[in-house]
């Protein structure tokens, strides 16, 4: 059976204030889309943040629905769906039960899980357990086991409760959205808890034959060859600038061994850092301007209006750092704001900006002029 693995989906997610649905679209249709009816796939799992947050913007629900009924619908493709921490497992649980004869299960609450879902190839059934995110309060409540506290006991009590309806020897898919310890975050997930541990341990995941998770964005292994994250659809953060972004392809086969291979997409925007000084990034040759881009300049000294020039060749140009620039006069703010004058003011600030560089005669004069406008009253335009 050939399983295709995706997470972390985030429609609708904000990026530097821009809804990156349409490129999010353009992965889903251009590129999922086709790898699901070309490599000849069984089965989709998403394993949970299929939305940014709980109430998600309308583009990116039709989005959702325009996909999982391309999948189900028009390419007879099972497709099965946890919800992650972002998602509302309400919402998401939607018209399940109507939704699991065509081929679209949807897990979310807990009280309305089933247990497995349990799929057929010519070697007999595999049974995918889904476990979609739960706080260890929900699960101890939904399960009545009054000594769930930690997350760790949270995914034993799930996979427990779903594992005792697989009858022994049948092929196992575990679907799950957790942080399993040994994994790599990157800077665009949302901790699971504050305070506490929020990890669980690999080795609840080594019975199955295959354990496609979610959460991490960056695609990985955790321990095991069969304990993996697919990572993000997109790249979500200038964190994960360097990681290659895809879907996982687990072939399971008769005897319930794993083949695997990993897809890479190519997403409409990519998201780069550039790095140099600001006149250097301005003059060097790039044949994607279109993309997500932060300048890393190496300048000490700021660049006037250095966000609006950089516009200019970066359209999509998201934000400018100053790894270099001389930080030191922060501290040098020594003075009480109320004991000052507006002049002292504008000279400590004027040194904060250019340490290196104290004002000219010219430029002095140029500022008591102006402050002299300003005293009578005048228009400085
Ligand atoms: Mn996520």
């Amino acid at each position: 059976m050939r399983i295709l693995h995706t997470a972390d989906w985030h429609l609708g997610k904000l990026f530097y204030g821009n809804y990156l649905t349409e490129d999010q679209a353009y992965v889903l249709e251009q590129q999922l889309l086709p790898m699901i009816r070309d490599e000849g796939i069984d089965a989709v799992v998403l394993a949970g943040d299929v939305y940014d947050r709980s109430l998600p913007p309308a583009e990116a629900v039709e989005l959702f629905d325009d996909v999982a009924t391309r999948i189900t619908a028009d390419l007879h493709v099972p497709f099965l769906v946890i919800s992650g921490n972002h998602d509302s497992p309400a919402r998401l649980s939607f018209a399940s039960r109507l939704l699991a004869p065509q081929g679209l299960y949807m897990a979310g609450e807990l009280e309305r899980l089933t247990g497995p879902v349990v799929l057929e190839d010519d070697a007999g059934p595999v049974a995918f357990l889904t476990v979609p995110y739960a706080e260890p309060a929900v699960v101890r409540q939904c399960l009545g086991q009054d000594e769930v506290r930690s997350h760790q006991q949270a995914m034993e009590a799930l996979l427990g409760w779903q594992g005792s309806q697989v009858p022994d020897g049948v092929r196992t898919v575990c679907v799950a959205h957790a942080f399993v310890a040994g994994g790599v975050a990157s800077d665009s997930e949302r901790p699971l808890s504050i305070g506490g541990t929020d990890q669980v341990t690999s080795g609840l995941f080594a019975p199955f034959s295959y354990t496609a998770l979610g959460h991490l964005h960056g695609p990985q292994k955790v321990t095991s060859d069969t304990i993996r994250y697919a990572g993000s659809l997109l790249k979500y953060s200038f964190g994960e600038a360097r990681q290659h972004k895809g879907a996982v392809i687990a072939d399971i086969g008769p005897d319930g061994k794993v083949d695997l291979a990993f897809r890479d997409f190519v997403p409409r925007h990519d998201v780069r850092i550039v790095s140099g000084t600001f006149e250097a990034i301005m003059a060097a040759d790039d044949d994607r301007p279109d993309d997500f881009i932060l300048a890393r300049l190496d300048d000490s000294q700021p660049i006037l209006d250095g966000m609006a020039r950089l516009r200019r060749k970066y359209p999509n140009a998201m934000a400018m750092e100053m790894p270099n620039r001389n930080t030191r006069a922060a501290g040098q703010r020594d003075f009480d704001v109320q004991q000052v004058t507006e002049q002292e003011l504008f000279t400590s600030f004027a040194q904060a900006m250019r340490p290196d560089q104290p004002l000219t005669e010219a430029e002095q004069d140029c500022v008591r002029t102006l402050w002299d406008e300003l005293e009578k009253g005048g228009s400085l335009l």
